[in-house]
């Protein structure tokens, strides 16, 4: 084999897993357990034909977060645990620039996929270490760190605080 091809070939062989573990932030399997959440558009990720559908187990393997607050919908200061949304669009490789959440009810809210900051959103399937039925706006519900920062005590942001969350679809 002429050497230029030869090194075509290596190049191949060395560049293309990486380039494409690159573009595809995240493997996953078909979920095991029950569908908690499908989340479609522009993402990379991919496991049924409807789009990413993630399982309980599959959103625990995601990095975890958690912060204590208080919310206008519960009382006292209640700890939430859950994945930030920062971490699922890196998780999922989403490239769209907003967000559209929707919920069992068809309640839907866009926000700019910028307000995903660390100490921003969270997508929390935990309250107080326990699952939250759907009766207690579960199974997933994004709450953010009201306590801890003022300019998220506002109507705007209680718009974005969607409780049982079904569907997640990234858009530019
Ligand atoms: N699933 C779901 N989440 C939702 C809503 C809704 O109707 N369904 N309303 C949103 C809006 S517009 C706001 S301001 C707050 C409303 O909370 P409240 O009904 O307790 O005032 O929750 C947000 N999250
Ligand atoms: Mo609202």
């Amino acid at each position: 084999m002429r050497p230029f091809f030869k090194f075509i070939r290596l190049f191949l062989w060395c560049a293309l897993p990486l380039l494409s573990s690159l573009a595809h932030a995240d493997t996953f399997a078909p979920p095991k357990g029950e569908a908690i959440v499908t989340i479609k558009g522009a993402i990379t990720a991919s496991n049924t034909p409807d789009g990413l559908v993630l399982d309980l187990d599959q959103l625990k393997a995601l990095p975890q977060h958690s912060f204590t607050t208080s919310t206008t919908w519960t009382e006292g200061k209640s700890t939430f645990q859950g994945v930030l949304l920062k971490d699922l669009i890196a998780a999922v490789g989403a490239y769209g620039t907003n967000v559209t959440i929707t919920a069992l009810d068809d309640y839907a809210n866009t926000m700019p996929t910028t307000d995903a900051k660390e100490d921003g959103p969270m997508l929390a399937y935990l309250m107080d270490g326990k699952t939250m039925s759907v009766r207690e706006k579960g199974p997933l519900w994004l709450i953010y760190p009201f306590d801890d920062n003022a300019e998220y005590r506002n109507e705007e942001v209680y718009a974005h605080s969607i409780w049982q969350i079904a569907r997640i679809e990234f858009a530019n």
